[in-house]
């Protein structure tokens, strides 16, 4: 018998939800889900586990996970959100996954019985909290957690539980079915099925390590290992050909030309709401802040900002970039803009503790930005010098403020 590849998965259970399994009162569902920023992160690690799981299951955990009529893997966002991540239609072409066989979060959620969440258990990839509406219907069911996160100590039946601070939650799927990836010595040629399956796990491994250049881990390196094996058997150069691939997705990640602007502030962007009822919001993007200006101007740009902080009903918003300066190398930049009065003395504390903190340093006029920086009270924008601090570092310690 051969096994199912993850085209022909992928496709019998997108019919499935198509169909709706309303009626299937008797089986039971395996949702296998990734955390809500849908990146190729999640993607993947929730595909190749709901893959593998279904159809070479020796490989699981013996006795469990079975028994299921359905596996569904399924990205934590609603479907017309796919358009806003190019690295992900960039993934399924070289995959050659029509798209319109992934199965979006808004489209599980009607396909299934809301009264029988029973029925339904949860594998959560890339994340060990199940939020919002899922947390609220699913969030009794999770029987398994693989992910690279802090650990928020949940779920401490669920089988295998694996959290480890990898640089990509891929990595830990790929080892914990290394039996399926590991080539046996015997194994002269590999199935394309395979092939595939391994370079849809190297492509988040090597975007979120920079191609093993930064936050790797030795979990990370034998991944890649493993999977470069896969990929380049019965072909020659296999370092040249994972550079290229890194390149091609990372490319394809920062193609946001024909991005609205608040297509590219809502694309990468966390919110947080504090108890206090002070909301803050942060985007990043992955084109520097100059770009963005420059392609929409500064008072369009500004417009943007002010209108998608009405929007979320924000009190305080950060843009953040990192990317790729022709002369300084890689660089990041933080804006802060007041959108209430509430958020004005919080961003002040907030961007006094954040200069030391962050290094930040005022843009000069040569830049492009210093002049409508200087004559905008609202909105203020840096050079980061502290390239360490990501969205990671950055939001703790605003939240601090807009907490007080
Ligand atoms: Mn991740």
């Amino acid at each position: 018998m051969t096994a199912k590849s993850i085209q022909q998965f992928l496709a019998a259970a997108r019919a499935a939800v198509r169909r709706g399994m309303l009626e299937s009162t008797s089986g039971k569902i395996l949702l296998v889900t990734g955390n809500e920023s849908a990146d190729l992160d999640s993607f993947a690690s929730s595909l190749v586990f709901a893959y593998l799981t279904d159809s070479h299951a020796q490989y699981t955990t013996p006795g469990k996970l079975t028994g299921y009529d359905n596996i569904i893997p399924m990205l934590n966002i609603a479907r017309e959100e796919i358009s806003l991540r190019p690295e992900l239609h960039y993934a399924l072409a070289r995959l050659r996954i029509p798209e319109s066989d992934i199965i979006c979060k808004d489209e599980f959620l009607s396909s299934i019985d809301r009264s029988k969440t029973d029925k339904v258990d949860v594998v959560l990839l890339d994340h060990n909290n199940l939020l919002s509406d899922l947390g609220d219907l699913f969030g009794q069911n999770v029987v398994t957690v693989i992910d690279h996160h802090v650990d928020e100590g949940l779920y401490s039946s669920a089988e295998p539980r694996i959290i480890a601070p990898v640089g990509s939650c891929t990595s830990l799927v790929v080892n914990y079915f290394a039996d399926y990836f590991q080539l046996s010595p015997n194994e002269f040629s590999v199935s394309d099925e395979k092939k595939g399956v391994a370079r849809l796990a190297l492509a988040p491994i090597l975007v979120d390590t920079a191609n093993l250049t930064s936050k790797e881990t030795q979990e990370d390196r034998g991944a890649v290992a493993i999977l470069m094996k896969i990929i380049s058997s019965g072909t020659l150069g296999a370092s040249d050909a994972q550079e290229a691939y890194y390149g091609e997705l990372m490319t394809a990640k920062r193609s946001i030309d024909s991005f609205s602007l608040r297509d590219i502030l809502r694309k990468d962007y966390k919110e947080w709401l504090e108890n206090n009822g002070v909301r803050v919001g942060i985007s990043s993007s992955v084109k520097s802040l100059i770009w963005t200006v420059k392609k929409f101007g500064w008072n369009e740009f500004k417009k943007g900002i002010d209108s998608w902080a009405k929007e979320r009903k924000l009190d305080a918003f950060v843009f953040m970039d990192s990317f790729q300066d022709p002369k300084e190398g890689y660089r990041r930049d933080l804006l802060v803009a007041v959108c209430s009065e509430k958020g004005d003395a919080r961003v002040r504390k907030f961007v006094d503790a954040a200069q030391t903190e962050f290094e930040l340093e005022p843009f000069s006029e040569k830049d492009g930005l210093g002049n409508q920086n200087n004559n905008d009270e609202g909105v203020q924008c840096f050079k980061q010098r502290n390239l360490k601090a990501s969205r990671k570092q950055v939001a703790p310690l605003i939240r601090q403020f807009m907490q007080e």
